[in-house]
């Protein structure tokens, strides 16, 4: 046979027009996009599915090795399992640095850890304490591994970085040719706010929203965008969860600014009263940015469609409600200070996205192609190997029933955790099977992928993320290399 694997007579969508055709893949690629294919070893009917190429989250936390020996709970093993489950096939996931403290190491220890999964993978390297010895040996070697992104946040105890730091941060990625990925809450302002209501007694999961108001991420928007330019350094900010920090990016770009800004699921669908539920069950939402409003959903849509946002990832951030790693690890009935941030997304994403999305006619299909898919791909530098159904990518696709209806579940969801927040949602479309490199590594919610055959993806320098070469006053103190 010419082929290992035929996926024939689906609605084939590339995000630029969708196409009844046949795939041909041969050694994990595809290799031909045709009319009839019958010459292959495997055949998989499409008839009445939509082909997606798999999903592609450029924004998740697995296995994220803690300071005192432990990890969270999602290892690279059941975040596959995740993934595959709701027809994601490859992901950007994040390195850590803890203070005092290299990166070297980390990223070996990482790699490791995500060898061990069936997930394909690459990685943004966070970083807390931009020392000299960190910046000037480690990070350019950890880049030179493919590794090209730096990820700084802006708040959070122990990770956030001051104004000084970031600048650091920015002026080395433009030197090494990475992209900058930002988490914009202000720090002190969020602080001022949690002792003021801690000092008030209001302690409950729903403070957690209170003390981080839209403002707040305006402000760092703005300014994470402000000292971007300054430097021309191109960033992402992540995950927005309000027009008015959107607005800002919009305004930057309006400029000609290198800024691109990803939402998550939960910005379009949790609100203030999920996280206000009876007793401690509100931390089950509990992310940051907090969950908005129904009318802040309708303006993050909005977004969407302009464009201004284009990328949709899970941040997946999972822990468990019960147990002792999980939402409860500070206590049973911690302050709202104390419970860890983050909710389980891997399987929701595309599924959600889609149902509110696609189905309810918000965005059309080929803005979910690329939303989901390929414009994380092409951000990361991961495309066209990957985000794209097309001849020489990689053959990770997902077989998509438009039609099916599905409660959600959290046994369905696939993840280590205990919970989904979406427990009970409706849905309409769901993937029936995903593909991997040409295996069906899910099949009607059967995951049948071997531990240890998911991919390090290392990325090159590439052309989006590339300086602008603008700077005030043209004062370029460090021109980046002319040619990469
Ligand atoms: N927010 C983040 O920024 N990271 C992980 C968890 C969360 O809620
Ligand atoms: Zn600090
Ligand atoms: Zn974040
Ligand atoms: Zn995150």
């Amino acid at each position: 046979a010419g082929y290992d694997l035929a996926v024939r007579g689906g609605q084939v969508a590339t995000g630029f027009g969708t196409t009844r055709c046949d795939i041909g893949v041969k050694d994990g690629r595809i290799v031909a996009i045709a009319e009839r294919i019958t010459d292959a070893a495997r055949a998989i009917e499409a008839d009445g599915l939509l082909v997606l190429p798999g999903g592609v989250d450029s924004h998740c936390h697995i296995e994220e090795p803690q300071p005192g020996g432990g990890a969270n709970e999602e290892t690279f093993a059941t975040a596959s399992a995740a993934a595959f489950a709701g027809g994601t096939t490859s992901v950007v996931c994040f390195i850590p640095q803890w203070k005092g403290h290299g990166v070297w190491e980390r990223y070996v220890d990482y790699r490791a850890r995500a060898a061990r999964g069936m997930l394909d993978h690459s990685f943004h390297q966070i970083i807390s304490d931009p020392t000299d010895a960190v910046m000037e040996q480690e990070v350019p070697r950890v880049v030179a591994e493919g590794v090209r992104s730096l990820k700084v946040f802006l708040t959070y105890e122990p990770l956030h970085l001051d104004d000084a730091q970031y600048l650091r941060v920015l002026t080395k990625a433009r030197e090494l040719g990475c992209l900058v990925t930002v988490h914009c809450e202000n720090y002190a302002a969020i602080n001022w706010r949690t002792a003021e209501l801690l000092k008030h007694g209001m302690a409950a999961p729903k403070y957690h929203a209170w003390a981080r108001p839209p403002v707040v991420e305006r402000e760092a928007t703005h300014r994470a965008i402000a000292l971007a330019e300054l430097v021309d350094q191109p960033i992402q900010v992540f995950h927005v969860s309000c027009a008015e920090a959107a607005e800002e990016i919009a305004r930057a770009q309006a400029r000609g600014v290198k800024v691109w800004g990803e939402t998550c699921p939960q910005y379009v669908t949790l609100t203030a009263a999920d996280i206000d539920r009876p007793g401690f069950e509100g931390a089950k939402f509990m992310c940051s940015p907090a969950p908005r409003t129904r009318e802040e959903h309708a303006r993050i849509w909005e977004m969407i469609r302009r464009g201004t946002l284009d990328v949709i990832s899970s941040d997946h951030c999972a822990f468990s409600y019960e147990g002792d790693r999980g939402k409860r690890q500070n206590g049973a009935d911690a302050v709202f200070r104390d419970i860890p941030n983050g909710i389980p997304g891997f399987a929701a994403r595309l599924p959600i996205i889609f149902s509110e999305g696609v189905s309810k006619g918000r965005i059309s299909l080929d803005d979910f192609v690329r939303l989901t898919s390929t414009n994380p791909a092409r951000l990361m530098g991961l495309a066209p190997r990957k985000g794209m159904i097309a001849v020489g990518a990689d053959a990770d696709l997902a077989l998509w029933d438009p039609a099916k209806k599905v409660t959600l579940t959290n046994a369905l969801m696939q993840h280590a955790v205990d919970y989904t927040p979406y427990e009970g949602m409706e849905v309409t479309g769901w993937p029936v099977a995903t593909i991997r490199r040409g295996e069906v590594v899910m099949r009607d919610g059967k995951v049948q992928a071997e531990p240890g055959t998911g991919r390090f993806l290392p990325r090159g320098p590439y052309d989006l993320i590339r300086p602008r070469g603008i700077t005030p006053d043209g004062f370029d103190p460090a021109p980046p290399p002319a040619v990469r």
